[in-house]
């Protein structure tokens, strides 16, 4: 098997342990049925756990266990989903199909879509806050982690992201612009899977630095090919409306550069995540592989 295939097929397991875990975690809660419902539809509706798989596949590189791990995997992808829901609100994006299925609010009505979110974003903290410190983390570590967490979720990071995303008509500087949002939209929290759990781990400065760089450009070229995906590859995809970006005239990498030089800047980025990683050895090597992955993603 090449090395393609063995990442896909890893990223497959995450996913279905990833899964699992979000499944039961979710089961186990005392939640009023509707709500229950509410966030099941979301949570457990098909995404591709790139964000829990990253920090399982880190934890493991560094030393910890991957059990150990799950509390703040899985609340990467509680999180993550809040957010999604979250943007195809009608004051948001208003966006009626997600992951092939109808948008959380079309189905739920709205009021329960941004109940769902919060819930999810809470329960994402709740649940690492309650479950790691019996994985017997140093307590320090926990709230580093969870601070890296927090700041990529925050104004700083997804919240100041959206903030931009929906301020496209004060735009004067395009590019800047566009690498402002994407960085914060989406890099924050993709390097957070990555630092995190590093941080969890008790990891050096010197890891901790290169993981940073890693992450963020790695978090950048995903957000770049997610908007090239947008307008080519999402054709056969069930509810997304080919060339929505282009037709509305949002503001993304390939309405500001064009298809061409937004395939260009999407490769400068994984070649420079992979300088970002290569110096930290073999034990990372897998990180190269993963950044040639996203890449040629094709969803
Ligand atoms: C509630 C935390 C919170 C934030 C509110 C709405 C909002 C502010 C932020 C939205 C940010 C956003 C939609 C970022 C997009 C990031 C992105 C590239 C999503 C697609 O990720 P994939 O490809 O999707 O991993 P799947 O479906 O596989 O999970």
């Amino acid at each position: 098997m090449n090395h393609k295939n063995d990442l896909r097929v890893l990223f497959e397991q995450k996913k279905e342990i990833m899964d699992r875990y979000l499944s039961d975690t979710l089961a186990k809660r005392d939640i009023p049925e509707r709500l229950a419902q509410c966030i099941a539809y979301s949570l457990l509706n098909g995404g591709k756990r790139v964000r829990p798989a990253l920090c399982m596949i880190l934890s493991e590189r560094l030393g910890i266990m991957q059990d150990k791990v799950m509390p703040l995997a899985a609340a990467f992808e509680m999180a993550h989903t809040a957010s999604l829901i979250h943007d195809d609100l009608p004051c948001m994006d208003n966006d009626d199909y997600r992951r092939g299925k109808l948008t959380n609010h079309k189905v739920y009505g709205e009021a329960m879509a941004v109940l769902a979110g919060d819930a999810l974003l809470v329960f994402a903290f709740e649940h690492a806050l309650q479950e790691l410190p019996k994985q017997g983390f140093d307590k320090t570590n926990i709230l580093n982690a969870l601070g890296i967490f927090a700041n990529a979720l925050g104004p700083a990071g997804i919240c100041g992201g959206q903030t931009l995303d929906m301020m496209q008509d004060a735009v004067k500087d395009e590019e800047n612009y566009v690498w402002d949002m994407c960085e914060r939209k989406t890099a924050t929290l993709l390097r957070a899977t990555l630092t995190a759990p590093a941080a969890l781990a008790g990891a050096d400065g010197k890891i901790m630095s290169h993981l940073y760089n890693y992450g963020t450009h790695l978090g950048i070229s995903f957000q770049i090919v997610d908007d090239i995906l947008d307008v080519t590859g999402s054709v056969q995809e069930l509810g997304k409306t080919p060339g929505k970006d282009v037709k509305s005239g949002k503001l993304t990498f390939v309405t500001v550069y064009g298809l061409q030089r937004a395939k260009k800047l999407a490769e400068e980025e994984t070649s420079k995540a992979i300088e970002a990683i290569v110096p930290l050895g073999g034990n990372f090597k897998i990180f190269v592989e993963i950044a040639e992955h996203f890449a040629g993603r094709s969803k």
